[in-house]
């Protein structure tokens, strides 16, 4: 699965590239990252791909010809690609909406500054609007960098076990308590059955826990679960 990030910062996303589970999968060539400096499409001698906005008021837009120019180059090499754009109007993103994503080959990323985009580039280029969440963040690049995460590790072999289809929200529940060794720390015991070396005891526990925490933490999914 190929990633294409349309970003005025691409030196962000060494954090993701060069560190963990996604590093890893990139060195595997299972995915890939390529970035695209929306200042090499500017049309000016400063590399401005910004300007004021039409109604007067505080802060600046990005232009549509620059980001349209660097839409269709990526769209040369990958006539497919789902280019999605990171902003806080967009669908609230989650484990579902990950699990479908990683299904496909090629996702372009949009990464917004300033006050956002030309609203013309929504409505003829992007193909989806996603937001990691209720709160403003600086730029789009951080919540690009969440979404491959997300997606990334939903490829299947990107996790080389199979500890994806454990992680909480696979089965519509948060996952149950871990405890490794020691036995027991500061009065602090491991529960006897996970000792017990019975398999049906401790998934039954498991289980018991996982909608326990959830009905304890996270009511909201509860009432969700068959939307799964
Ligand atoms: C688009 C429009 C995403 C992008 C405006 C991006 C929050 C999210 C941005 C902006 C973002 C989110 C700078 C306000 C960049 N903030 N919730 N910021 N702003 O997914």
């Amino acid at each position: 699965m190929k990633f294409e990030v349309i970003t005025l910062f691409p030196d962000m996303f060494k954090a993701i590239k060069e560190e963990g589970v996604i590093a890893r999968a990139i060195n595997k060539s299972i995915l890939s990252i390529n970035t695209w400096q929306l200042r090499d499409f500017s049309d000016n001698k400063h590399n401005n791909i910004d300007d004021k906005p039409y109604g007067g008021g505080a802060g600046m837009v990005m232009q549509v010809k620059p980001i349209r120019d660097c839409i269709n180059k990526i769209k040369q090499a990958n006539p497919n690609t789902k280019v999605i754009y990171l902003s806080p109007q967009g669908e609230k993103f989650n484990h579902k909406i990950a699990n479908k994503l990683s299904n496909i080959d090629s996702i372009t990323l949009l990464c917004g500054r300033y006050e956002g985009i030309d609203e013309r580039v929504i409505e003829k280029d992007i193909d989806m609007e996603i937001s990691i969440g209720d709160y403003i963040i600086s730029g789009g690049e951080l919540a690009a960098m969440v979404l491959i995460d997300a997606i990334g590790r939903q490829v299947s072999e990107v996790l080389g076990n199979k500890d994806s289809l454990n992680d909480s929200f696979t089965n519509g529940l948060l996952n149950f308590p871990q405890y490794t060794r020691p036995q027991q720390i500061d009065g602090q015991k491991v529960p006897e059955v996970l000792l017990s070396g019975n398999t049906a005891s401790i998934n039954h526990w498991r289980l018991q826990q996982s909608i326990k925490r959830t009905k304890q933490k996270r009511k909201d999914i509860l009432a969700l679960k068959d939307e799964k």
